[in-house]
């Protein structure tokens, strides 16, 4: 068991620790870590997923001794890549609390989230080309979306680690703390979000997300489609007659 779970004031925070290997993500703590998201994504008093490493690390990568000897077809039948693609397709709006490494697929683990708050002396990077590979999930694609081909490439291909600061400079990271003050930051930002009416904070995920693999028209159309659907809800009548009444809108979540 690699994982802690606590649930406060409408989201979940998600921890796990291998300190003595800087978190390392092993197949038994990626089983953990999805399986647990997904049952969070179906629990109806979390409507906001921080997830955490520790002070040391977010996570340093794959656990490069796991799979140092593994054949190219073990790999494939293993597919390890499948429970990224589960991480992949949470509804719920996850934060990234990243202090230390977020190195390789911790730094991929970082981008699959929705947010990032980092700390002060946390460091990102894709160092999987000093080791004779590349990047396998999702980092040539998510990092290039955040922050452009230009940084993207330098970072994929000469393994270099990055500071909170140009993460944050850059795009990729939302906001830079100091270390102390981490987790304070992701569930301030949690609590808020988790305040928000969660249908519509579900649907408005979704369409952000879109963003990265349509065209414009089929975003705008996806979005529009998703915006109607909201004035089925009982929390759009609710919100709206709340502002008209000027009062605090109490959200049903349907
Ligand atoms: N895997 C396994 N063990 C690790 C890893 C790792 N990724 N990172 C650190 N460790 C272990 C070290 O071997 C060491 O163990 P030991 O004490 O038994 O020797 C312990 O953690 C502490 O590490 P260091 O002594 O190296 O600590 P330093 O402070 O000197 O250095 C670094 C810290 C710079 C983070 C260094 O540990 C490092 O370079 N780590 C590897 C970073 C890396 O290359 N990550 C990419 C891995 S490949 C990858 O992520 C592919 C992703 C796609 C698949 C995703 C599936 C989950």
């Amino acid at each position: 068991m690699y994982i802690t779970v606590s649930i406060e004031n409408g989201y979940a925070t998600v921890q796990w620790n291998r300190p003595e290997v800087l978190n390392a993500l092993n197949t038994a703590l990626m089983a953990e870590l999805t399986d647990t998201l997904e049952a969070l994504d179906k629990d109806d008093q979390v409507r906001c997923i921080i997830l955490t490493g520790n002070e040391a690390a977010f996570a340093a990568g794959a656990d490069i001794k796991e799979m140092a000897e593994a054949s190219a077809v073990e790999m494939l039948l293993h597919d390890q890549f499948a429970r990224w693609d589960r991480i992949r397709k949470i509804k719920k709006p996850l934060i990234a609390a990243v202090s230390g490494f977020a190195l390789g697929g911790g730094c991929e683990l970082a981008m699959a989230c929705d947010i990032i708050i980092a700390s002060e002396t946390a460091r990102f990077g894709q160092p999987e080309i000093t080791i004779g590979v590349m990047p396998g999930a999702g980092g040539t694609q998510r990092l290039t979306r955040a922050i452009g081909k230009a940084r993207a490439m330098e970072i994929v291909l000469t393994g270099r680690f990055i500071t909170s600061r140009e993460a944050c400079n850059a795009g990729l990271v939302n906001k830079v703390v100091p270390d102390e003050a981490v987790m304070d930051e992701a569930r301030r930002l949690a609590h808020e979000i988790a305040s928000r009416p969660p249908v519509a904070v579900r649907l408005a995920k979704e369409s952000v997300l879109k963003a990265f693999d349509t065209t414009l028209e089929g975003g705008l159309e996806f979005e529009r489609k998703n915006f109607y659907l909201l004035f089925a809800s009982e929390d759009q009548k609710e919100g709206m007659k709340a502002f008209t009444e000027k009062r605090k809108p109490a959200w049903k979540g349907r």
